[in-house]
């Protein structure tokens, strides 16, 4: 990513935010698919300062401005409750650092869209789960996000990506992709184009339940994989929820269901040995009363039976998603090897294969969490 021009004078689009002390150093960070983000070192004197500099992807949140009034509304009501309990409200939500001209973001000259949050010293951000504890904890602190938001104003929410859970259209955009077939690669496909098609009934499911109003819309995070929480490196609790971009209204079983197939699967998303990838049903469990915990009381009994279809739905949509994006050229999501969206789309589906075997068996787990 050094190589975009948009990244040549990143010191001047820092310099631009309210922080404390001078940049020092920025360098890229993380893993996300999404956005473009950066260590950003500040020096004050003896004293050192660091913060996340993010470039945001404007090609899919088409209105950044709407977007970061959600992340600036939804932070600040976080805050409140975090201070209401004793919390840390430093380190237990994402903190928006404003522009010198009082913006929740930056333009340059270029038309990207920059933004400052302060850095969350001391954290661990885990790709795969490295024990069952950690995922309960994530589980407890996924579903506790949704339980904060149910007192916020849902109605004064953007839609950052209309339709985003929906997943008949994803279903819809897969088989647009593999009729246009741009890049002459649906040949090379056809195992996995069939086994979305056969399961067509499947992405209905819960947008009719949703449209007959048998289960509630609530204000959700829409983006729960595993590396989407910060763990406390020095007690190991889960600290902050992050990336907020996706805080729109949805359904409980999206939270649920996005965090099941990254956090609960044997292999890493991405995994290119399929015979390494599976659900992990004890995991599975332990999520499920993790979760259940988190959301207080707050899920219907509908709700808590469709756990095991929200966690196949979610993996199923994220496996239609990336099959699309191969098709179409990878546009969407970032790649780092070649066949890396065909590698991620096969996990996927591997592993709602794996699910469909072991249904009876999320049943009763999520029975026995009642
Ligand atoms: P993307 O939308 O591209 O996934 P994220 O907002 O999730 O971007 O950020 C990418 C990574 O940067 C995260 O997985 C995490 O490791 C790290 N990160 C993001 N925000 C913070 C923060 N405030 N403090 C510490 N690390 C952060
Ligand atoms: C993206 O931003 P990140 O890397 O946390 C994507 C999710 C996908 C995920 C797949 C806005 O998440 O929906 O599930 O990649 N976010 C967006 O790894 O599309
Ligand atoms: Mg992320």
């Amino acid at each position: 990513m050094h190589q975009n021009s948009a990244f040549e004078n990143l010191e001047a689009v820092a310099s631009a935010f309210c922080l404390d002390g001078e940049p020092e150093e920025i360098t890229p960070y993380g893993n996300g698919h999404i956005n473009d983000t950066f260590l950003l070192l500040c020096r004050k004197g003896e004293s050192e300062k660091k913060y996340i500099l993010q470039r945001i992807n404007s090609a899919i949140f088409r209105e950044p401005g709407a977007l970061m009034e959600n992340v600036a509304n939804v932070t600040a009501f976080l805050r409140k409750a975090i201070v209401e309990k004793g919390g840390d409200p430093d380190r237990e939500t994402l903190n928006v650092i404003k522009t010198k001209d009082g913006e929740n973001y930056l333009v340059d000259s270029q038309q990207n869209y920059w933004r400052v949050f302060v850095f969350i010293s001391n954290t661990v951000c885990l790709e795969k789960i490295e024990n069952p504890r950690d995922f309960y904890d994530s589980a407890a602190a996924f579903g506790g996000f949704q339980n904060q938001l149910s007192a916020y104003p849902a109605d004064t929410l953007h839609e950052t990506i209309p339709l985003f859970h929906h997943t008949p259209s994803r279903f819809e955009a897969l088989r647009n992709a593999v009729k246009q077939d741009p890049m002459g690669r649906a040949g090379m496909v056809r195992a996995e184009i069939d086994f979305a098609f056969a399961r067509e009934k499947d992405a209905h499911v819960l947008t009719d339940l949703l449209e007959k109003g048998e289960l509630p819309l609530r204000v959700t995070h829409n983006d729960t994989k595993i590396n989407n929480i910060l763990f406390d490196a020095s007690t190991r609790k889960a600290l902050c929820v992050i990336d907020l971009d996706t805080v729109m209204p949805g359904l409980s079983l999206y939270d649920f269901g996005d965090s099941i197939r990254t956090g609960a699967s044997t292999g890493a998303e991405d995994e290119p040995d399929l015979s390494r990838v599976e659900l992990d049903l004890s995991l599975f469990e332990t999520f499920t009363e993790g979760f259940i915990k988190g959301c207080a009381g707050s899920l219907t009994p509908l709700e808590i039976s469709l756990l095991p279809m929200g966690a196949k739905l979610m993996t199923y949509e994220s496996g239609l998603r990336f099959l699309t994006d191969f098709l179409s050229g990878d546009t969407y999501f970032k790649i780092h090897r070649k066949n890396h969206n065909l590698d991620r789309t096969r996990t996927q589906f591997k592993l709602v294969a794996d699910m469909e075997k072991k249904w009876d068996e999320m049943a009763a787990a999520v029975n026995r969490c009642r």
